[in-house]
């Protein structure tokens, strides 16, 4: 990969407006897609009831917070005591259970950060992970939800910037870039960021949801039929909008003094987390600020290699969006 340093001058990008929508609109789950979706819910559930028949069962990430698209994965978070047990040998027995009813590619994932199972469904196709007590990932999988309802174009951009990021290999945190669940933060901090402003800090307003997830206090303004039309004020389409984006990261984001927060809806220094580069061994190049835990960098995957990857995407995406003549298609060519 090349770098090549993005034009300045912005082209009319209202005119692909029509065209990014389209690719939207064709990533949408379809009704079938989620009614497969709901009845593969409903057949783990009897599976799980068979192992932890106390156990509580939230539904998390994309197929919960509104960010799914038609080729995500279903993400199942199981609340339960686990009493004398650890996590991990209640996700084995119930691997176990679950390949004695069929799923496939049944794998207990247990070395991770959050352990897990993953299966797939022989039905549907769908691939499933599942985790024990993950409530913080519940929290979060609600605030982009959230979010999701107060502006359109938050969907639009972020479900376009996922697809990109997926076609061009920038979309895998274990081999060094980034999350899907990063992405979305990034998207929802530029939205916070533009003037006028097209998102709120759902954060920083007098809080009317709390929960308490292990001495983390998850806290935020959820009443968010109350915030319809906030971003109104800012008639960017979402051409110009996904421009901006790579843009920002392209040429205007600054690595190396900077951590994005939406939890704060602004950018912060580095130095006010001590989060400076080679401190105990993180690496902090790209830093992203969770929004409850936020001692937790979502960019510490990031390395010395894979931030250029990332950044001559980021360049390449702004520059075919400046030049390309058809830029609704090459920019999601595959890498
Ligand atoms: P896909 O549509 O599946 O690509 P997703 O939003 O479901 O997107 P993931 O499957 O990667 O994203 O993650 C599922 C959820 O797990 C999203 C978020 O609630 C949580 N999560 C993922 N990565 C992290 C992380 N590094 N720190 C905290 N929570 C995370
Ligand atoms: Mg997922």
């Amino acid at each position: 990969r090349t770098r090549g340093s993005p034009a300045e001058r912005r082209r009319d990008m209202d005119a692909f407006a029509p065209g990014f929508l389209a690719v939207y609109e064709s990533l949408k789950p379809s009704g079938e897609q989620r009614s497969k979706q709901e009845q593969l819910v409903d057949s783990l559930a009897r599976s799980v009831r068979k192992e932890c028949p106390h156990a509580q069962m939230h539904l998390y990430g994309s197929c919960a917070n509104s960010f799914g698209t038609s080729h995500s994965d279903v993400d199942v978070c199981l609340e339960m005591e686990t009493g004398a047990e650890s996590a991990v040998e209640v996700l084995v027995r119930l691997a176990d259970v679950l390949r004695a009813d069929g799923f496939e590619n049944v794998e207990a994932i247990t070395g991770a950060r959050v352990p897990i199972v993953r299966m797939s469904d022989p039905g549907s196709g769908f691939s499933c992970d599942i985790c024990i007590n993950n409530l913080l990932a519940v929290a979060n999988t609600r605030l982009l939800k959230d979010y999701a309802r107060i502006d359109e174009r938050l969907l639009q951009l972020a479900f376009l910037v996922k697809h990109w990021a997926k076609q061009r290999g920038v979309n895998e945190a274990y081999r060094g870039t980034l999350s899907s669940y990063a992405y979305v933060l990034m998207c929802i901090n530029f939205l916070q960021l533009r003037e006028p402003r097209i998102l709120p800090c759902l954060q920083a307003m007098e809080p009317t949801y709390t929960l308490t997830v292990d001495g983390t206090e998850c806290a935020y303004f959820d009443r968010v039929d109350q915030l319809q039309g906030f971003g109104a004020g800012n008639k960017a389409s979402i051409g110009e909008l996904l421009w901006g984006f790579f843009h920002y990261w392209a040429s205007q984001h600054r690595y190396k003094r900077d951590v994005i927060s939406v939890r704060l809806g602004k950018t912060i220094r580095k130095q006010e987390k001590g989060w400076t580069t080679r401190v105990g061994g993180d690496r902090h190049l790209m830093c992203i600020e969770d929004p409850f835990e936020t001692g937790h960098d979502l960019g510490r995957v990031v390395d010395r290699q894979t931030i250029w990857i990332i950044r001559e995407e980021m360049e390449r995406a702004a520059t075919v969006l400046q030049n390309d003549d058809d830029p609704c298609a090459t920019l999601f060519e595959p890498y």
